[in-house]
C-alpha cells in the first residue's frame, strides 16, 4: 500500500485529535489519562505541528530566571526561554482546551476567564531544572515589595501547569520531566502532562542533544 502524504497523516491526525477531545467529553474516560493528579494527552499535536511552534515563536531566547525575579541562578536552573504571547502559539488553543478539562474535572478555580501564559525552553547539554512548584509565587506579594513586578499578574496565582514534548525523544539524552507524585513521565513528542503547580517537578541535566518543551500556566485567584 502507498505511504500516506504527510497532509493525509496530518488530517487523520487532526480527526484522531478531536475524536479524543469528543471522547472525554461524551464518556468522561479520564482514568484512562490521569494517574494521581498528572494527566497526560497522548499525541496532542503532530511532530510536524511540534516544528510549527518551535520556527512560530519568533522572540531571541534568553537566560531564564527563578521565582519571576531578576534572579539567575545556574545551580537551581539552566537553559534558555522565550516568553510567547499565547494568542501567537500554533495550535495555541488546541493545547489550552486540554487545561480547561482538566481544570474543570479536578475542580480547580480558574476564576470566569481563561488567563494562560506559556513559556517556550531550551535545554541543551548540562541544563537542567532542579526540584521546584510553580505556584510557590506569591503575586499580589511581589506586587506590593517589588516595583519591578509585572502588574498584570495581579494577585492571581499559577494553578495548573502544563508540559508539552516538543523534541523527539531519540533527539536528546536525560532531560527527563520527572514529578515527585508519579515516576514515570511520557518523553512521547507531542504528549501534553498537565498536573496541579502545586506539585514538585524537575528536569534532569541534559546530556546529549537539546530538548525543547513548551511550559503552560493556567493562573486562577488564590488556594482557598
Ligand atoms: O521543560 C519542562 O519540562 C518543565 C519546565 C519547568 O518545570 C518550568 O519551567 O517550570
Amino acid at each position: 500500500m502507498a505511504e500516506k502524504s504527510i497532509a493525509e497523516q496530518k488530517e487523520e491526525f487532526s480527526y484522531s485529535y478531536y475524536r479524543t477531545i469528543e471522547q472525554f467529553d461524551k464518556d468522561k474516560k479520564w482514568s484512562d489519562c490521569h494517574n494521581d493528579m498528572v494527566y497526560t494527552f497522548s499525541s496532542v499535536i503532530s511532530k510536524w505541528d511540534c516544528k510549527d511552534i518551535i520556527h512560530g515563536v519568533e522572540q531571541q531566547w534568553r537566560t531564564p530566571t527563578i521565582g519571576g525575579k531578576d534572579n539567575h541562578d545556574p545551580e537551581v536552573r539552566k537553559g534558555q526561554i522565550k516568553f510567547p504571547e499565547p494568542a501567537k502559539v500554533p495550535y495555541g488553543r488546541v493545547i489550552t482546551r486540554c487545561m480547561e478539562k482538566v481544570a474543570a474535572e479536578m475542580d480547580i478555580d480558574v476564576g470566569p476567564h481563561t488567563d494562560i501564559d506559556m513559556q517556550l525552553t531550551k535545554y541543551q547539554n548540562g541544563d537542567f531544572y532542579s526540584w521546584h512548584t510553580d505556584d510557590d509565587i506569591d503575586y499580589k506579594k511581589r506586587n506590593e515589595e517589588d516595583s519591578n513586578w509585572d502588574p498584570k499578574y495581579g494577585n492571581k496565582i499559577r494553578k495548573l501547569s502544563a508540559v508539552l514534548q516538543l523534541s523527539d525523544p531519540n533527539s536528546y539524552e536525560g532531560g527527563e520531566l520527572m514529578l515527585k507524585s508519579n515516576a514515570v513521565i511520557s518523553r512521547k513528542q507531542g504528549d501534553l502532562i498537565v498536573f496541579p503547580s502545586f506539585l514538585e517537578h524537575q528536569v534532569a541535566k541534559v546530556t546529549g542533544g537539546t530538548r525543547l518543551s513548551l511550559v503552560l500556566w493556567y493562573k486562577g485567584p488564590r488556594w482557598r
